[in-house]
């Protein structure tokens, strides 16, 4: 049920129901049925869906050559607190009538940045107690917060990865305001996006020490939040580059190996995005696979790229055949941990109705509840699956079970492939795979 402020900022829109595939109405969903139960769980439970404080409520279309197209109702007060608690309101009317549950935010998304760290941090401990009042009206809760810790330009050179300690210490401080706020609003979990911990050049730059630093300050960060009571996951999210030429956090197996090396692993898993991986030229499974295999599957930031021009457009997810693909390594892994699915994308600057928010992030939902079902179907199809089995069969039974409990030297391998001879040809058989996937679609 829609929880309205004051001022019904989305009007002419109530909550969006779901209609079905032939439904012809913009404003339903087709595919997207929160309590159709899919693979034992409902759609709701699977996908955690959240909205993106930053762009759905703060982006007003703004890009490089030139600004806003938007001038979203909500921002109309010059008081920055009155401003907020609009901003505040707009969001949980949106969230509560797309019938999601969740919301994820960077600090100064919930309030404008003030001139002083004190000033700020009264102003997120005072936007704060208006959300609690929220989450609580309408049971909505917060999936994962985060600072920003890239746009000011006091962080040109980088937060935890900066050369200068006085800004290391002061996203520090920021870092501690942030996590006090999503403790207080009982966020479930907590992100770092490297934004600018990277380079530009390596000629001013010392790799190590920068890295190191951001190791101690995530174990400091770490450590205050257990020590204040929090239980959820730390996530990083992998991005190989913008604004930096190079990133830090590269990709999922770059980031995973930072997270080992900083001792980490008892507490931080990985966000993965969908055209952060494609910027890293990876597909969007791959990524997912390799969080999966360490056990760090945690939370998705859904959107998709563009593979023509290579920017980070953030547009909303569409493809279901790609998603489709996605979610079955997303099914085999179990699901998430602890995550939910993020809308981290934005209408284009063209698209300038305020129906045109809900638009794009139904067709998001529709394109993952359609792959999910796809997905799904593909799990169970004995072809498939037998198929698949076949492909590996020669390490259930005999010298190939011995090879994968470690029974074997090499000197075995030797023996065994003098008498065998030359390996018989078997096909990979990717048409095949292919074609049942999309015979699912
Ligand atoms: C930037 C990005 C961020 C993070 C949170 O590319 O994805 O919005 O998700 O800082
Ligand atoms: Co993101």
């Amino acid at each position: 049920m829609a929880i309205l402020g004051e001022k019904e900022y989305f009007k002419g829109i109530g909550d969006i129901p779901f209609e079905g595939k032939d439904s012809d109405n913009p404003l339903a969903y087709k595919f997207y049925n929160p309590d159709q139960m899919v693979a034992g769980k409902t759609m709701r439970e699977h996908f955690k869906f959240a909205m993106a404080y930053w762009h759905t409520l703060c982006g007003t279309g703004g890009d490089p050559f030139g600004p806003g197209t938007r001038s979203f109702p909500w921002m109309a007060s010059t008081d920055p607190l009155q401003a907020a608690k609009d901003k505040a309101d707009a969001a949980f009317e949106f969230i509560t009538k797309m019938g999601f549950d969740y919301f994820c935010f960077h600090d100064f998304d919930l309030v404008e940045e003030a001139d002083t760290l004190s000033e700020s941090e009264k102003r997120v401990e005072q936007i704060v107690e208006y959300l609690k009042e929220k989450m609580a009206a309408s049971g909505v809760k917060l999936l994962w917060g985060t600072a920003n810790l890239f746009s000011h330009p006091r962080y040109m050179n980088g937060a935890g990865s900066n050369p200068n300690f006085d800004v290391v210490a002061r996203a520090g401080a920021q870092l501690k305001i942030a996590l006090d706020a999503t403790l207080a609003l009982n966020g479930e979990n907590y992100v770092f996006w490297g934004g600018r911990e990277g380079y530009m050049s390596l000629l001013n730059t010392r790799m190590q020490m920068e890295q190191d630093n951001i190791g101690r300050l995530m174990r400091m960060a770490r450590d205050y939040a257990r020590g204040q009571g929090f239980h959820g996951t730390f996530f990083i999210e992998p991005k190989p580059m913008e604004p930096m030429k190079h990133q830090y956090d590269f990709d999922a197996a770059t980031s995973i190996n930072f997270i080992r090396e900083q001792g980490l692993e008892a507490d931080f898993k990985l966000n993965i995005e969908v055209n952060h991986a494609t910027l890293a030229q990876h597909t969007f499974q791959h990524e997912l696979q390799v969080a999966a295999n360490a056990g760090m599957l945690g939370s998705i930031d859904a959107n998709r790229g563009d593979y023509q021009n290579g920017w980070d457009t953030d547009q909303f997810p569409n493809n279901v055949l790609e998603t489709a693909e996605a979610l079955l390594v997303f099914l085999k892994a179990g699901g998430l941990q602890g995550g939910g699915i993020n809308f981290d994308a934005k209408t284009r600057r063209n698209s300038t109705d305020l129906e045109d928010i809900f638009i794009a992030h139904i067709g998001g939902a529709d394109t993952f509840a359609r792959a999910l079902l796809v997905a799904d179907a593909v799990m169970q199809n004995a072809q498939y699956n037998h198929l698949l089995d076949q492909r590996y069969a020669s390490f259930s039974s005999g010298k190939g079970a011995d090879f994968v409990s470690e029974k074997l030297q090499l000197t075995d391998l030797y023996d065994y492939s003098k008498t065998v001879g030359e390996p018989k040809q078997i096909s990979g058989k990717q048409e095949l795979f292919e074609n049942i996937l999309n015979q699912h679609l």
